[in-house]
C-alpha cells in the first residue's frame, strides 16, 4: 500500500496542523473546508487559526507545492476527517445534551463521491461510540459499487478506522509528532493501513485496537480528568464548611504514595475536558452516574464562587455601614480557561466575571494579562485594568485564574481587602 495523496477534510485546530505535518513530509496533501475564508487563507500561505510553528510549517508546504486547500473533496489514497462535533441544543438545564453528527456526515457524504476502490478513510474528530460504524454506513449508502468492512470485513474494497487526536493547544506541532496514536482499524487491515499513514510523521508508538475502543479511549481520557478535577472542586467545597485549607490538605494526601489529587479552581472551561463526558453520558445515562455527577459538581462550582463573592460583599457592608453597593469596586484577577493563555472560550472565570457584572458594583474591573482587550460580551459596565490598578483600589479582590502574573503579587498589597482565591496561590485560598 502506499498513500501518495492524504486529504484531510476540516482544516480547523486539529485538521489544519495535521495537513501541514503531512506536507512538511513532501506527501501531496489537499485540504477541505466549507469555509471559504479559511480555504482562501491557506492558499495565500496564512494561518487562520492561532497555533505556534503553524505559520512557518503552513507557508513552507503551500509555496512548495505539497499542500493545496478546497471546498469540494478531490481524490486522494486517504482521507482524514477532522471536523467538529457539537452537541444540539438542549430543551431544558436538566436534559442530557445530544452530540450533533451532521458535520461528519456531510463530510462522508461529500468524501464518497470521489473514493476508489483500496482508500482508507479515518476518523479524527471527538465522537460518541459507534460513530465510526455510522460514518461507514454513510459511506456505503452512497457507494453501492464499493464494498465496506462491516460487510466485507478484510476484503473490503474501502478500509476505515477511528483514530482520536490528543494534542494540547498551544503545543500541537510538537505533540503531534512525539504522542502516541490509538489507531482503531475496523478490520486488522484498516489499523495497519492507518499505521502507514500516520507513521509518515509520528515518531510515538502506535497502538492498535477497534474502532469502538479507540472512540471510547478519547472520551475517557478527557472524562477521567473531569471526574479527578470534581474530585478536588467538591473538596474544596466541603473544606470551606469545616474550615480547612483545601490546599494545604491536598499536599498533604499526595504525600502518600499512591494519592495525585488534582487541584481544585473556579470549575471546568475549554473545548474538551467539560464537553467529552457528555458523549459517554448520552449514550449510556443510567449507568454513567459517577461521570455525569462529576459534570455537574465542576458546572456548580462558578455558582458557588458567584456565592462566595456575595457573602464577602454582605459582609463588607455590614462593616461600612455607611457605604451602598454603589462604592463597592470589585476586581476579578484572570479571564482566560486555564493559566498563562490568552483563550477565553468557555471559561468559567468569565463567565464568572460575566455574572458579577449583573450585581452593579459601583466598579468591576477584570484584569487579564494575556489580552489586550475585553471581548464584546464584557464590555458592559467592566473595565480591564492592569494588575497594579486593580490592587490600587479594590474593596473584594476575585482570583479566578492563576497567571504567573498574579502569583508574584506582593501579599502586602492585599492586606486591607476581602480575597476570594479560587487558585490558591495567594495565602492559601477561599477566606
Ligand atoms: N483544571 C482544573 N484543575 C486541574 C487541572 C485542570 O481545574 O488540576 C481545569 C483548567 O483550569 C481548565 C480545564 O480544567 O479550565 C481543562 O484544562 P486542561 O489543561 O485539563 O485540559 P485542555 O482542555 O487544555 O486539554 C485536554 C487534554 N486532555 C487531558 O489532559 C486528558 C489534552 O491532552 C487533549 O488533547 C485535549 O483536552 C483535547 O483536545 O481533548
Amino acid at each position: 500500500m502506499s498513500f501518495n495523496t492524504i486529504s484531510v477534510v476540516g482544516l480547523g485546530y486539529i485538521g489544519l496542523p495535521t495537513a501541514a505535518m503531512f506536507a512538511s513530509k513532501e506527501k501531496k496533501v489537499i485540504g477541505v473546508d466549507v469555509n471559504q475564508y479559511a480555504v482562501d487563507t491557506i492558499n495565500a500561505g496564512r494561518i487562520h487559526i492561532v497555533e505556534p510553528e503553524l505559520d512557518v510549517m503552513l507557508k513552507k508546504a503551500v509555496d512548495g507545492g505539497f499542500l493545496k486547500a478546497t471546498t469540494t473533496p478531490e481524490p486522494a489514497d486517504a482521507f482524514l476527517i477532522a471536523v467538529p462535533t457539537p452537541f444540539l441544543p438542549i430543551k431544558d438545564q436538566d436534559s442530557i445534551p445530544e452530540p450533533d453528527l451532521s458535520y461528519i456526515k456531510s463530510a462522508a457524504k461529500a468524501v464518497a463521491k470521489v473514493l476508489k476502490k483500496g482508500d482508507l478513510v479515518i476518523l479524527e474528530s471527538t465522537s460518541p461510540v459507534g460513530a465510526t460504524e455510522q460514518m461507514s454506513a454513510w459511506l456505503a449508502e452512497e457507494r453501492l459499487d464499493l464494498s465496506f468492512p462491516q460487510t466485507h470485513g478484510e476484503d473490503s474494497d474501502i478500509r476505515i478506522a477511528y483514530c482520536p487526536e490528543r494534542v494540547i493547544p498551544g503545543h500541537v506541532v510538537r505533540e503531534l509528532v512525539e504522542n502516541d496514536r490509538v489507531i482503531g482499524g475496523m478490520t486488522n487491515k484498516c489499523s495497519q493501513a492507518s499505521i502507514e499513514v500516520y507513521k509518515t510523521f509520528v515518531e510515538g508508538d502506535c497502538v492498535v485496537t477497534n474502532a469502538r475502543t479507540a472512540e471510547m479511549v478519547k472520551l475517557t481520557e478527557n472524562s477521567s480528568r473531569d471526574v479527578s478535577i470534581a474530585f478536588a472542586n467538591e473538596l474544596s467545597i466541603i473544606c470551606d464548611k469545616l474550615d480547612i485549607d483545601v490546599w494545604e490538605l491536598i499536599n498533604l494526601a499526595n504525600l502518600h504514595p499512591r494519592v495525585n489529587i488534582l487541584q481544585p479552581g473556579p470549575g471546568v472551561g475549554g473545548h474538551c475536558i467539560a464537553v467529552d463526558p457528555w458523549f459517554i453520558i448520552s449514550k449510556t445515562p443510567d449507568e454513567s452516574r459517577l461521570i455525569h455527577t462529576a459534570r455537574q459538581v465542576n458546572d456548580h462550582k462558578p455558582n458557588w464562587v458567584i456565592e462566595k463573592v456575595k457573602l464577602a460583599l454582605a459582609n463588607f457592608l455590614s462593616k461600612n455601614q455607611n457605604k451602598t453597593i454603589k462604592d463597592v469596586t470589585v476586581a476579578c484577577f484572570g479571564l482566560a480557561f486555564k493559566p498563562n493563555i490568552d483563550d477565553l472560550r468557555e471559561s468559567p472565570a468569565l463567565n464568572i466575571t460575566k455574572e458579577l457584572s449583573k450585581l452593579n458594583f459601583g466598579k468591576l474591573l477584570a484584569v487579564e494579562p494575556n489580552i489586550i482587550e475585553l471581548p464584546k460580551s464584557l464590555k458592559n459596565g467592566i473595565e480591564l485594568v492592569s494588575v497594579k490598578t486593580a490592587l490600587g483600589g479594590s474593596d473584594i479582590c476575585v482570583l479566578l485564574v492563576d497567571h504567573a502574573e498574579f502569583k508574584s503579587i506582593d501579599m502586602a498589597t492585599l492586606e486591607n481587602v476581602i480575597i476570594i482565591d479560587t487558585k490558591g496561590i495567594w495565602n492559601g485560598g477561599l477566606k
